[in-house]
């Protein structure tokens, strides 16, 4: 039995939360002369000859056509007078812990997704309109504390809370009850399944696959034959079957900051900046138990995914942010091997949920 569902009813009242244009949202709340601007984060854009990509951008950028992921040089041919930032990832940090705050204060199970994402279980609260009434009070909150402003999707499943949360951007607020799920998910594009990237969504084209009612509809022997057993889900998913839990994270024997890279990096300078803000994020409002934490982890994920974990216990760890860095600068020495970086992560745990001299290798 789910802890979050209200009693005698399954119904499940899931919430995705995401903030807009998140990194641009935090330079412009910062610098009022920016709001109403297009402003672009992401790599120098060096008068059109920039290497790197957008990390994000405003909306009033995307007017223009520009978005996350495009060269910044066509990102510069495309709005010249853009205002162009790189990005401040510890102010970034610093926002998403004090949002993710906010979430947690209502006390519902709360499973962080992304540095500016998170879903709730919100079931206890029994009805759809409660749930709603929710979610106001939870935007007018980050906007009054923030000054920034998020996109929530309310629905009986986790997909579906996504995959809402994305369809009144920015500032949308998007309620699928039970009795409209079908209808609501039906003439999407399968893109917007989470996990159908590209590749995949070329693949079902080729089998005259658009929508998700088409997908939902599909022969599922032909669809195995074509994906292999995870057709299932897939197909589950396009029917709004998803049984995925909000999984809480485990607070107590380890906490953890990650932070994927818009480009894979071999920037000695962006990696040694992002291990100082991961550093300072991770050791932010620990609790007295927290004292436990004498393992530092470092992870490392390459290009390709494989993925290495360093780690160390001091003997006496006090949980400054200081003796973190430093810890975790050098256990990245030990294991950058020049490769472009993927991701990097920092963990905090006790001693007992990890062996000091553990390498692991893993994909
Ligand atoms: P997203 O939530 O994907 O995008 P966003 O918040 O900027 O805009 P939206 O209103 O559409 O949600 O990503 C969150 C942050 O992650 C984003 O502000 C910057 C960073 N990011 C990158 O660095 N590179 C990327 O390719 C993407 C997609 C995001
Ligand atoms: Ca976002």
């Amino acid at each position: 039995m789910e802890s979050g569902i209200a009693q005698g009813t399954s119904q499940r009242i899931i919430m995705h939360l995401d903030m807009d244009s998140f990194y641009a949202s935090v330079e412009m709340q910062e610098r009022p002369e920016l709001r109403g601007k297009p402003v672009v984060n992401g790599a120098d854009p060096n008068q059109g000859k920039g290497r790197g990509v957008v990390a994000t951008c405003s909306y009033e950028a995307r007017g223009f056509g520009i978005r996350s992921a495009m060269p910044i040089s066509q990102a510069f041919v495309l709005c010249p007078h853009a205002v162009f930032l790189s990005p401040d990832f510890p102010r970034y940090l610093k926002a998403s812990a004090d949002i993710m705050a906010i979430l947690k204060a209502h006390g519902f199970p709360l499973q962080q997704v992304s540095i500016d994402e998170a879903f709730l279980d919100v079931s206890r609260l029994g009805t759809f309109p409660a749930a709603t009434d929710l979610a106001v009070r939870i935007k007018e909150t980050i906007l009054a504390h923030l000054g920034l402003t998020c996109s929530v999707g309310l629905a009986p499943t986790k997909v579906v809370a996504k995959i809402a949360s994305d369809v009144h951007k920015p500032d949308g607020l998007t309620v699928v009850e039970p009795e409209n799920l079908f209808s609501f998910l039906a003439p999407m594009p399968v893109r917007k399944i989470p996990g159908i990237g590209k590749k995949a969504e070329a693949d079902l084209f080729e089998m005259d696959i658009r929508t998700i009612r088409d997908l939902a509809a599909f022969d599922i022997q032909v669809l195995i034959a074509r994906f292999g057993r995870s057709a299932i889900a897939l197909q589950d998913l396009a029917g709004g079957i998803d049984k995925n839990e909000v999984k809480e994270r485990d607070g107590v024997k380890s906490v953890s900051r990650e932070m994927t890279f818009t480009d894979d990096t071999g920037d000695e300078y962006l990696i040694a900046a992002t291990i100082d803000a991961l550093a300072e994020e991770v050791c932010r409002n620990l609790s007295d138990e927290s004292l436990h934490y004498r393992t530092i982890t470092v992870k490392v994920r390459y290009q390709g995914f494989v993925t290495m974990t360093k780690a160390r216990t001091l003997p006496h760890y006090t949980g400054d942010s200081e003796t973190v860095r430093t810890c975790a600068h050098a256990l990245l020495r030990d294991i950058f091997d020049g490769r472009k970086i993927r991701l990097l992560g920092i963990r905090l745990s006790s001693f007992d949920t990890c062996d000091a001299r553990q390498m692991t290798l893993g994909v």
